[in-house]
């Protein structure tokens, strides 16, 4: 059978500076991972094309990353426009990168309303699961709620952990809810 249709997916990535967003494209897009990501100047756009058999459907995601610019708060409306999944994504290692994610979503409420959210916790490479966790899973849920997300995944893009599965995840989840 053929592809019904093919549709175009507008993604935003969203977090604090040094998260892990601009790796976490690479690792997905190029299938590689960039040990030293400069600091960019503007925003980056990643082309994925994927298929979700279940719906028979093809779908390109456009990826949005802020680049640098994360910290320039007169840059963001415009990046946000039109956007269809946000991958919100904070640091493992790093408590209040998590907290933070609030920020982001009041930010984004004001500009857009998209079809789906998702939670990412990266650098799980970065966590040893013998002592207590800077981030619990029980906050990584809770913060999935308080989000409005429809999962919660953690990654580790160093080590190509959970990344397919999340864009994965955010497309299904888009067009279940604009279908
Ligand atoms: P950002 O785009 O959110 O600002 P970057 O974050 O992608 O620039 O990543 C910030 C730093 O975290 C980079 O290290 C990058 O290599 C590292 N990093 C990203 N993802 C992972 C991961 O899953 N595991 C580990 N261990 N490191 C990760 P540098 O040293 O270049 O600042
Ligand atoms: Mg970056």
């Amino acid at each position: 059978m053929s592809h019904h249709l093919d549709r175009l997916y507008k993604i935003c990535i969203v977090g604090d500076g040094a998260v892990g967003k601009t790796t976490i494209l690479h690792q997905y897009v190029d299938d590689k991972f960039v040990e030293d990501t400069k600091v960019t100047i503007g925003t980056n756009l990643f082309i994925k094309r994927i298929t979700i058999p279940e719906i028979n459907t093809r779908v390109t995601l456009q990826i949005w990353d802020l680049g640098g610019q994360e910290r320039f708060f007169a840059v963001r409306p415009n990046f946000y426009a039109g956007a269809h999944g946000i991958l919100y994504t904070f640091d493992l290692t790093r408590f209040y990168s998590l907290i933070n994610l609030k920020k982001w979503k009041d930010e984004i409420d004001r500009v857009v309303k998209p079809f789906a959210s998702i939670l990412i916790g990266n650098k799980t490479d970065l966590i040893d699961h013998d002592r207590t966790r800077p981030v619990s899973k029980e906050e990584g849920r809770k913060a999935k709620e308080d989000l409005n997300a429809c999962c919660y995944i953690e990654t580790s893009a160093k080590e190509n952990i959970g990344i397919d599965k999340a864009f994965f995840r955010v497309a299904k989840e888009i067009f279940k809810s604009k279908h």
